[in-house]
């Protein structure tokens, strides 16, 4: 272990040297770092001595749970056999070869090629110049436009934050890039108004048929969603609304991409979310619980529609990555899809942890702060509202989630905060026991927050 250090020294080296993803620097360096020095199974170990559970798998990856030998000894092995090798220059090694054709086999069956990234980002980017390309190739090149929800979130490159409706991002470096346009999201929660849930599905559905009309669908290319959406706080779309957004694009013709970086193995209790909801998607970016997170991997699955064309029709694609193919990155991953299905962890989650997860998180519905408690697989939301029965947010939105989300910490519990949506998304691997002691920690905490609201006349 590297802890050479105390709390206080790591902390004041972090702020002079190390510039933290989605930061506000200034204020982190007044208020110094979590250090976060060990890990097993569900539990998060800090440089404070604090034990706490991981309720988000890390940033929703960790899908085995902490401390898994076989990970790290698949690393060992192939770093002593071959830790890198490029797969530019008509080369490929075993662990990615055997990563490729694994992933066709575990993917529906329009899926039989990979390409392979670093990140989340990454295979949304591989996915924009694969999609135009695509279409260049097939002699339509003015299909250039790729549209994507607002609230979604593919990633923090240029391609990844223009395909994201995040405003905040695109309010910085001059995003999104060109072709890239936003329709609305399924959120039913904030956006049904007086709709019941599956009117309000079709309604956020046909944005996409109007948007695509509106732009003249020989100018569209592509579709993009995830899903779930995650980040943008575990929104559940009404069951309305993919199979009405499927329609769309069977009809436009354009293709489609479902966006499985967090929904993919397993999270959703099937292998990839697009099989839970009934889509039929062109492409499926992957990244995240490839490999459980133990080392830096992504993927674009590629469907046979656009892959025939793509090798069918010859020509350099001119895209690729120093890591595409990573031998340690994909002997970790392959590692990881074994056990998971080995250990038949889908299945498991899918018969008997979701539906007890389920039960226990939407007890917490009854609380006087949430409006609504929705769980899907091992994804859990909670909407904090000022009033019940009300669907009104905070005044200040956001301010009671972060209250929520620092007493949850210092409670044990990593919940995570989206505006003032707790979420949750704890490792596949997590027992009914470890799920009673999640909940009476969430349930500790709104307790806790209630008064404090209630001490504050915010509620
Ligand atoms: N697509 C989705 C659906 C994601 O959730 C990415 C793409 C990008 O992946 P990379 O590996 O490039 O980060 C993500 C990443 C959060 C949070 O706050 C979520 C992500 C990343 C950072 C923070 O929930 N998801």
């Amino acid at each position: 272990m590297t802890t050479t250090h105390t709390t206080a020294e790591w902390q004041a080296l972090d702020a002079a040297h190390y510039l933290h993803p989605f930061t506000d620097h200034k204020s982190l360096a007044a208020r110094g770092t979590r250090v976060i020095t060990h890990a097993e199974g569900v539990y998060l170990h800090d440089s404070e001595g604090h034990r706490i559970l991981d309720g988000m798998s890390g940033l929703w990856c960790v899908a085995l749970g902490y401390g898994r030998r076989e990970l790290a000894e698949a690393a060992y092995r192939q770093m002593q056999e071959l830790p890198y090798y490029n797969s530019f220059f008509q080369c490929a090694n075993p662990p990615a070869i055997e990563l490729a054709d694994r992933l066709a086999r575990l993917s529906p069956p329009q899926f039989q090629h990979a390409f392979f990234t670093g990140s989340g980002s990454e295979s949304n980017d591989t996915m924009v110049r694969m999609v135009r390309r695509y279409w260049e190739l097939r002699g339509q090149p003015e299909r250039q436009v790729i549209i994507s929800r607002w609230n979604g979130y593919h990633g923090s490159t240029m391609a990844g934050a223009s395909l994201g409706g995040m405003k905040a991002m695109h309010s910085q470096g001059g995003l999104p890039i060109p072709g890239i346009v936003h329709i609305g999201q399924p959120y039913w929660f904030e956006c049904g108004g007086d709709l019941d849930p599956d009117e309000f599905g079709l309604k956020a559905a046909r944005e996409l048929e109007q948007k695509i009309l509106e732009i003249g669908p020989d100018k569209v290319a592509a579709f993009i969603g995830e899903p779930v959406q995650g980040a943008g706080g575990v929104i559940i779309p009404p069951r309305t609304y993919w199979p009405e957004v499927q329609r769309i694009v069977d009809r436009y013709g354009i293709l489609f991409a479902s966006d499985e970086v967090i929904c993919g193995f397993g999270r959703t209790g099937e292998w990839f979310g697009c099989e839970h909801f009934g889509t039929r998607p062109d492409f499926m970016t992957l990244a995240k619980a490839i490999t459980s997170g133990y080392q830096p991997l992504g993927a674009l699955m590629v469907a046979d529609r656009v892959a025939q064309v793509l090798v069918g029709e010859g020509g350099e694609f001119f895209h690729g990555f120093t890591y595409s193919g990573h031998p340690v990155a994909a002997a970790v991953a392959n590692a990881n899809l074994e056990i998971l299905e080995r250990e038949r962890i889908v299945e498991r989650v899918r018969t008997e942890i979701a539906p007890y997860w389920a039960a226990r998180w939407r007890e917490l519905a009854d609380h006087p702060l949430v409006g609504e408690a929705r769980t899907l697989g091992l994804f859990g939301a909670l909407e904090l509202v000022p009033r019940k029965p009300s669907r009104a947010f905070f005044p200040e939105r956001g301010a009671v989630g972060t209250r929520c989300r620092d007493l949850s910490v210092k409670n044990g519990l990593v919940m995570r905060a989206v505006w003032d949506t707790m979420i949750a998304a704890p490792p596949l691997v997590i027992t009914p026991a470890e799920i009673d002691e999640l909940v009476s920690k969430a349930v500790q905490t709104l307790d806790q927050l209630h008064q404090e609201l209630r001490r504050d006349g915010l509620a």
